[in-house]
């Protein structure tokens, strides 16, 4: 069973991992949400199975499904993915689901944020979200793991660590009012010191422009390894993202890392813009409380949104013109990993990507 804990991570000896540390395995969620997943969430079920097929052929991948759903993803999933039942309000396993925290001699307990859809009643993506706020503890029962309650709410996919003591996060994020209200700069970053077994937290201003999770990190950088930081760029200076990777840029190698290194920054060039059909919107149902899908309206498209599994890169294929640059800075920076790229316009039609929509469970060293 899972056993809930009132201590925390840092003082027990626990940090959560670099995503490029070996897992033990991968966890989705299945889509099935009219009013966020167009057709009845039926090609975002397609791109979904063929995300976690990509990744079960580099570690275990467990989805999790509905009851309603149930047998249906059964069916089309491959049978090496393991199929449970968890209720859950949408499919955004990196956000809602647990952060998993190692002590480096085979200890694996998780972490179970306080979660509010992306900002409750104050600019939140739907209501309610209850379920979702109960699936870690779910995921962490059938993990076998034990968990620690954060005292915050925080997404997965709003942090990214580099295992060494080093968080990154963005203001636009962390510090919005639809979030910790109560709390200044300092307590987050104590918070999250606490939590993530982490001393040093650079802070990046902006996520990706329009970004629906409110400028989350993990679609705008990630750690490739400790030191070096993957970053969306582009060159058009007219587009307003520009400055938004410039910032993010110039704060980067400004800083050091816990351990005293600066960053390598490697950029990846940014797809699109991508903006939403027509036909694309008029496939999702319209229901109050829940962002609408018009036409015409920005996506948050970003390479960076990429899933490091333990020996594969499985990435969203987003624009032709750029998929294969992509790939070949992927290539060069994970030279050991097989890079698989994904038709992933179904899940960004959703409002997030490929990393949003995983949580890896990490492994041994
Ligand atoms: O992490 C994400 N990008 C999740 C976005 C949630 C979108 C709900 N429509």
């Amino acid at each position: 069973m899972s056993r809930l804990l009132t201590t925390t991570p840092a003082a027990d000896g626990f940090r959560m991992p670099g995503e490029f540390e070996p897992h033990s395995g991968c966890w989705l969620v299945w889509p099935e949400r009219p009013d966020n997943w167009r057709w009845g969430a039926k090609p975002a079920q397609a791109a979904y199975t063929e995300v976690a097929t990509a990744i079960a052929r580099s570690e275990p991948v467990t989805m999790a499904v509905s009851d309603v759903q149930f047998e249906h993803a059964r069916t089309v999933l491959p049978p090496e993915v393991r199929v449970v039942e968890i209720s859950t309000d949408d499919a955004w396993i990196r956000d809602m689901g647990p952060t998993f925290v190692v002590d480096g001699k085979g200890g694996r307990r998780g972490v179970d944020w306080r979660f509010n859809a992306w900002g409750g009643l104050l600019g939140g993506l739907y209501f309610p979200w209850d379920r979702d706020d109960r699936a870690a503890a779910k995921v962490l029962e059938v993990e076998g793991a034990d968990r620690y309650r954060a005292p915050i709410v925080l997404e997965g996919g709003s942090i990214h660590v580099d295992g060494e003591g080093t968080v990154i996060a963005t203001e636009e994020c962390l510090l919005n009012p639809n979030r910790n209200p109560e709390l200044s700069r300092e307590e987050i970053e104590r918070t999250l010191h606490e939590y993530l077994g982490t001393e040093k937290m650079v802070w990046l201003s902006r996520g990706v422009f329009d970004d629906e999770t409110d400028g989350h990190v993990d679609n705008l950088a990630c750690f490739a390894e400790p030191g070096k930081v993957l970053l969306t760029w582009t060159e058009d200076e007219g587009d307003p993202q520009y400055e938004i990777s410039a910032d993010a840029a110039r704060r980067l190698e400004a800083a050091t890392d816990a351990r005293g290194r600066s960053f390598e920054v490697v950029r990846l060039p940014s797809p699109g813009p991508i903006e939403i059909a027509a036909d694309e919107a008029a496939g999702v149902d319209a229901v109050e409380g829940t962002l609408p899908r018009r036409p015409g309206d920005r996506l948050a498209a970003s390479y960076v949104n990429f899933f490091l599994a333990t020996n594969t890169i499985v990435f969203p294929l987003l624009d032709e013109r750029h998929d294969d640059e992509a790939a070949e800075i992927l290539r060069t920076t994970f030279p050991t990993r097989e890079v698989v790229g994904v038709a992933a316009r179904e899940i960004l039609l959703g409002g997030g990507n490929i990393h949003c929509i995983t949580q890896q469970v990490p492994g041994e060293r």
